[in-house]
């Protein structure tokens, strides 16, 4: 461990690929048999050679020793100290530095059986601040994305019964844009992120542990301006029922409180630009809170109802399954939770002493008002600072200094939010929700950094 630059600590990233083109391949034809063992082992397996492997070539890569005689790349002048570099708009469209390739969403091998039916990870070990560049946003697609064409696109709103509706309209995309429109800043969480470690420890990395989450600027026409255009009975109409127009039939029951509070909204804008289609262009439904499902993409329908709908999306699929066998439905809120993005999984501490251990937290029930850092297995906790502004139902990034004495550590984040609800540890969701649940698993999670310096992804009993 020791070195010429002892003291300053260092961080090799997680690889981003754990198998090549053979072993994804491998892990397909094996989920295919129902193998599900073989790709928790194929990703540990994977993970623990990449670390070894890579090790040294990225220490003399990414941090050169000193010298002798100076660095030549302070030294001498590089090309683009001397030469003329490139005109404006040789890109149109700009793209992230080549070097910087390597971050992408990404798909979990196996996990899956189509593609079109899937989920991508976003990279959060590569990320800052709280903002989810909007070519990083993971997706998750029922029945594959589309590029609709905005001039096609309609959203209609109606009622269950006529009575419920006194003008049933349907709007064009330049209609809703002309209207008063509200930018906000809100993350977005599948129900079943992290639902993969509700047994046990399962993927390597937090780009598969917590990755289906993302946080946008949306802009968009609040829902409620739209219901009164149409003249909605509001006292009979207490729901809605929101309809995408893929192929999936995405339809999700909003109660009317949440649309009266003036949260809801339909977006066409995403980070200061239109939605990507990826994320539902031209429009999507934006349910701050809310798990990711309610966020219909492609949204085309709106109807209003007196009654919840419990559409196969709400009957069937997203309910919990408690440890007496009963279900639970309609739990639709992210509650509060946290997670350390660096160290984590997957990453190697090249050195002992100073690291800046940083994170994100969120709640869907509104503000995050602290988060505690244990890098001892949750014995003693620290204060971490939280970076503003601190925004209701968004992430908040968290930072917090630790002097690493090379010593194994458990490293853990627990977030509280202004209800008081404080994020729980495995130990105390499991005596409520048991262990075989897939959606809305909140707990601590924890990073052991072994003496080796290789982070590994671990539960604490
Ligand atoms: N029309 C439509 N809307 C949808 C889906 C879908 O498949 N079709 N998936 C839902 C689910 S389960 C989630 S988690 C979010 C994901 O949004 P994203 O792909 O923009 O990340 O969209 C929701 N809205
Ligand atoms: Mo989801």
């Amino acid at each position: 461990m020791s070195s010429p630059t002892s003291g300053t600590g260092r961080l090799q990233k997680a690889p981003e690929n754990f198998l090549d083109r053979q072993g994804v391949r491998q892990v397909f034809e094996e989920a295919r048999h129902g193998r599900r063992d073989f790709i928790r082992q194929a990703f540990a397996g994977a993970a623990g050679a990449a670390a070894a492997v890579a090790a040294p070539a990225a220490l003399a890569q990414s941090n050169p020793l000193p010298v002798e005689g100076g660095d030549p790349h302070i030294l001498n002048l590089p090309a683009h100290s001397t030469g003329l570099g490139q005109a404006v708009a040789t890109d149109g469209y700009g793209k992230p530095s080549k070097y910087e390739s390597n971050v992408q969403r990404r798909q979990s091998p196996g996990l899956t059986q189509t593609a079109q039916a899937s989920v991508s990870f976003a990279p959060l070990q590569s990320l800052f601040g709280i903002v989810t560049p909007s070519g990083l946003h993971f997706e998750r697609h029922h029945q594959g994305w589309w590029d609709v064409d905005p001039s096609q696109h309609r959203l209609m709103v109606n009622g269950s019964d006529p009575s419920l509706v006194k003008s049933p309209k349907v709007f064009t995309m330049d209609e809703i844009m002309r209207l008063p429109s509200v930018s906000r800043f809100h993350f977005i969480e599948c129900g079943a992120n992290s639902g993969m470690e509700w047994g046990n420890v399962a993927v390597p990395t937090v780009q598969y542990s917590h990755g289906m989450l993302s946080c946008s600027e949306f802009t968009g026409v609040p829902l409620k301006v739209l219901l009164d255009l149409c003249g909605v009975d509001t006292k009979r109409g207490r729901f809605v029922l929101a309809e995408g127009a893929d192929g999936s039939s995405m339809t999700r029951t909003i109660p009317m409180e949440m649309v009266e509070s003036g949260e809801v909204f339909v977006a066409y804008g995403q980070n200061g630009e239109m939605l990507r289609p990826e994320n539902g262009y031209p429009l999507r439904l934006v349910v701050p809170g809310v798990q990711g499902v309610s966020w219909v993409k492609y949204l085309r329908r709106i109807e209003v109802g007196d009654q919840p709908y419990a559409s196969k999306d709400e009957a069937i699929h997203y309910i919990d399954l408690m440890p007496g066998g009963l279900h639970r439905q309609y739990s639709s809120i992210q509650e509060c939770k946290s997670v350390v993005t660096t160290p984590s999984g997957g990453q190697v501490l090249l050195d002992k002493g100073y690291y800046n251990v940083t994170g994100l937290a969120w709640s869907g029930r509104g503000k995050v008002v602290k988060v505690d850092v244990s890098v001892d297995g949750g014995r003693n906790w620290r204060p971490a600072r939280l970076e503003g502004p601190v925004q209701s139902k968004c992430l908040t990034r968290f930072n917090i200094d630790w002097s690493w004495d090379g010593r194994p550590a458990v490293i853990q984040s627990r977030a509280t939010d202004e209800t008081g609800y404080v994020q729980p540890s495995y130990k105390q969701l499991r005596a409520v929700r048991g262990t075989r649940s897939i959606y809305h698993n909140n707990s601590i999670q924890s990073w052991l950094v072994q003496e080796s310096g290789e982070v590994k992804n671990v539960q604490l009993s």
